[in-house]
Order: C-alpha cells, then sequence, then structure tokens
C-alpha cells in the first residue's frame, strides 16, 4: 500500500508513540521503503528527500543528506562477507571529488620526519588486509525513540556491514615516520567539508597511539585502506584512502583521508571533542567531562522478517551478532525468545568466529496466537552479554538492549 508522506508520517508517529517498532516486508526490491501496516518503520525512515540511488537498488537512502543509507535487514543475511553494494553508507558532508594523481598524504605532528606521500610511495610499504566489521555508533537509533525520540539519522538495524580492507598498516608508517616519546594520539583528518552553520571543516577522527600498536600478525591495530572486498574504494566508501580501525566504532574510520598528526592528546576535530559521546544530558559542561567512544559494544539483531501465519507454531529466525571490539573477542552463543526473554533457545552461529567481525546465527523459535514478539541477545568470549535494557542518551549512540521486534501476521 502506498500512502502520501504525511499520512505515512503520522504512521509513523502513532507507531512510535506506542513503542512498536519492526522490519519490512519482504515482497519486491523496494518494499522495506514503504511503511507497513502492522507496526511501521520508526520515525519517518526513508522519508522525503530520501529514498533511491539508481546505481545502488539495494541501499534505501535517509532523509536529511548529505549520503547516509543502509540496505534492507534481510540482505546483509545472504553473506558474511557484505557486498559493497548493501553496504551502509554515513557521510556528514558531500562527498569530494579527488583526482588520485594529484593526491597526498600527510603526516605530522610528534614524529621524527614529517611527510608527504603519494599513493605510489603509500604503495611501496608491504600490503596488509584485515577483515572486521564497520558499524555506525548510531547503529539502531531509531530503537531509543521507544523511550524517548532522538535527533539524528533514524537508522535500524542495519548500519553494519562486514568486509575485506586491504592497503598498509598505519603502525608500519607511523614507525617509518618515528613517533616522539610525547606521543599518545593519532588524529585523522578527511578531504570532505561539513558545513554547521557559518563554520565549514573536515570530519575528524582521533585513535590512541596504544591501538595503532595493538598491532598483531593476524590484524593490524589500525589499516591505511584503499580497496574494499578486493575493489578499489568507491566515492561513498573513502576513495582513495581511508582508515580502517578494527573494533572501533566507524566514525573513527575516516574516509577521504588527508593528514594525519601524531599528538599527545585526542583531536580537537568537532567529531571527537562535541560528537560521539556517551552523554547524559546535552549541555557543554558534559560534553567536555565525557570521553570519546572507542570500541563498539558486544550487539545482535534479528535481520529477518517476523512474518508468520495464524496457525504457525515455530518460526525462523536470522541475524547478526558483534562481540565487544577487542582483540581476540568473538561470539560465542546467540540466543532467542518469543516470550520476552524468560526461556531463550541457542541459534546456529556461522562458522567464522573472528575478533572485531560479526557472526551471523539463524534459529526457531516456538510461538503460539497470543506471541507478541521476538527477542535475541547475545553473549562474546570475555563474558560480554546485552542488556535487556539501556539508559537513553541525548545523541542516541551504542544502541544495544537485546533487539526485540513485534511478530507480524498475515
Ligand atoms: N571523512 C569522513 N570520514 C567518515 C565519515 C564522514 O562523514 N567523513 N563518517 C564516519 C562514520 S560516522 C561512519 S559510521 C563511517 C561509515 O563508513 P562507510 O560510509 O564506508 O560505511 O565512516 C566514518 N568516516
Ligand atoms: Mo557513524
Amino acid at each position: 500500500m502506498r500512502v502520501s508522506g504525511r499520512r505515512r508520517f503520522l504512521q509513523y508517529a502513532a507507531a512510535s508513540a506506542v513503542g512498536v517498532t519492526a522490519t519490512g516486508l519482504a515482497n519486491g526490491p523496494l518494499s522495506w521503503l514503504t511503511p507497513i501496516v502492522r507496526g511501521a518503520q520508526p520515525e519517518g525512515v526513508f522519508e522525503q528527500n530520501g529514498g533511491q540511488d539508481s546505481s545502488l537498488p539495494d541501499l534505501g537512502f535517509h532523509p536529511g543528506g548529505p549520503r547516509n543509507a543502509e540496505p534492507e535487514p534481510q540482505k546483509l543475511m545472504e553473506s558474511w562477507m557484505t557486498p559493497v553494494s548493501r553496504f551502509f553508507i554515513r557521510s556528514h558532508g558531500a562527498n569530494p571529488v579527488i583526482d588520485p594523481a594529484a593526491y597526498r598524504l600527510i603526516i605530522e605532528g610528534l614524529v621524527d620526519r614529517p611527510l608527504t606521500l603519494t599513493l605510489a610511495e603509500l604503495a611501496q610499504f608491504a600490503p596488509a588486509e584485515c577483515t572486521c566489521t564497520l558499524t555506525c555508533a548510531g547503529n539502531r537509533r531509531s530503537e531509543f525513540s521507544r523511550i524517548k525520540p532522538v535527533g539524528g539519522v533514524q537508522w535500524r538495524q542495519a548500519a553494519i556491514g562486514n568486509a575485506a580492507w586491504s592497503g598498509i598498516r598505519l603502525a608500519e608508517l607511523l614507525k617509518f615516520a618515528g613517533v616522539k616519546e610525547s606521543a599518545k594520539h593519532v588524529w585523522f583528518d578527511g578531504l570532505d567539508e561539513v558545513k554547521d552553520g557559518e563554520k565549514s571543516f573536515p570530519f575528524g577522527g582521533s585513535v590512541p597511539l596504544s591501538k595503532v600498536f595493538e598491532d598483531s600478525p593476524h590484524s593490524p591495530g589500525a589499516l591505511l585502506a584503499t580497496h574494499m572486498n578486493g575493489a578499489p574504494l568507491t566515492a561513498d566508501h573513502g576513495m582513495p584512502l581511508r582508515a580502517v580501525v578494527p573494533g572501533y566504532i566507524g566514525a573513527r574510520s575516516v574516509k577521504w583521508l588527508g593528514r594525519i598528526t601524531v599528538s599527545n592528546r585526542p583531536s580537537p576535530n568537532h567529531y571527537v571533542e562535541d560528537v560521539y559521546k556517551i552523554l547524559e544530558s546535552d549541555t557543554l559542561i558534559r560534553r567536555d567531562e565525557a570521553a570519546p567512544i572507542y570500541r563498539f559494544p558486544v550487539n545482535s539483531a534479528i535481520c529477518s522478517s517476523p512474518v508468520a501465519g495464524f496457525d504457525q507454531s515455530r518460526i525462523q529466525l536470522a541475524g547478526y551478532a558483534l562481540p565487544f571490539g577487542d582483540p581476540g573477542t568473538t561470539i560465542t552463543a546467540v540466543e532467542i525468545s518469543s516470550d520476552g526473554g524468560r526461556n531463550w533457545i541457542a541459534t546456529k552461529l556461522s562458522d567464522d568466529s573472528r575478533e572485531f567481525c560479526w557472526r551471523l546465527w539463524s534459529g526457531e523459535v516456538p510461538i503460539h496466537r497470543r506471541t507478541s514478539s521476538v527477542v535475541v541477545r547475545a553473549t562474546d568470549s570475555a563474558g560480554h552479554q546485552q542488556p535487556e535494557t539501556i539508559a537513553w542518551n541525548p545523541k542516541g549512540y551504542l544502541y544495544n538492549a537485546w533487539h526485540n521486534v513485534p511478530l507480524i501476521r498475515n
């Protein structure tokens, strides 16, 4: 059923007022963009100005630009590695247009040898690879509206993807530049321009130097990537060079990387100093006091459409689970429930059990006429388990409570 924007908005508003959220029904390629009658998508997802980009038909774009998109959650379940065509996009400014031949990466700050390198010079370093999951700190933000609405992109559960990144190890480059004794943090600045009222500045990130040197033989502490799943990065994902920081929220993996600054403190960039912090209240004092978010917490989500006939006695569910972003931490259990978490049933996990990576799961729960929802929760090898509920925060970050979705009857 297609309805006008106004009516759709009212449907969403009504649905979120009673705290109902649901994944879309899967009939036809664009069906997840249209609201469903029973349990509409939360908070006007994919409303006006959003929609589609014909070159990326598997992604739905959120309104309010520039380019923020996620796939239908179900599409994520088709492979452990997420194809670029289904990989979420989160950009704060327009994609910068970069000529690879004129491109230079600047390395400065607390180094013995400041450097300005071309792509060909960067390619002189030993090639390195890393498979890891990238997730936005705002993934699942729309679920906060069950407590109280939060501004910002109303992400569902698909602002996440798993990819093989290749390029060079940041640790190697910094060893070459020579890091001074007093160095403690590494800043990344993008070549994009984000506009905030009168001001315009690049998107920036920051990581502790200890994370960069968390470098192990099978996993770089941080990667400078030129390729994603074997192909050169597309403009949306940071062409020609981006940082990839395994285990950290996506915001630290700066795209269109233009400058690396080694420092004794975290970056003063707006996206480190003011944004991507868990606040209790959104005041300047709290912002100063709060620490930047780095690692992502344990999480999981149901990605299949929970649709059942009235006489059905069991339902198949599938989704992903992500371990806490610490080295060596993997997903060890994913459980599902159809009685709000009184009884849990173990799911079958995909074989790929790796640090910094999601694990796909599938399972079946019994249902009866009065079953109203299904729930999932994950546990990792360090003993972290998703909480039943989490406290609301003003920016809507790190939503990782049990994923509870209404059962839809057809
Ligand atoms: N230069 C730049 N880098 C950026 C961003 C940005 O807006 N500009 N967004 C960040 C955020 S918040 C996330 S979640 C990831 C998203 O990466 P993707 O678009 O490749 O999925 O990129 C990060 N790197
Ligand atoms: Mo993000």
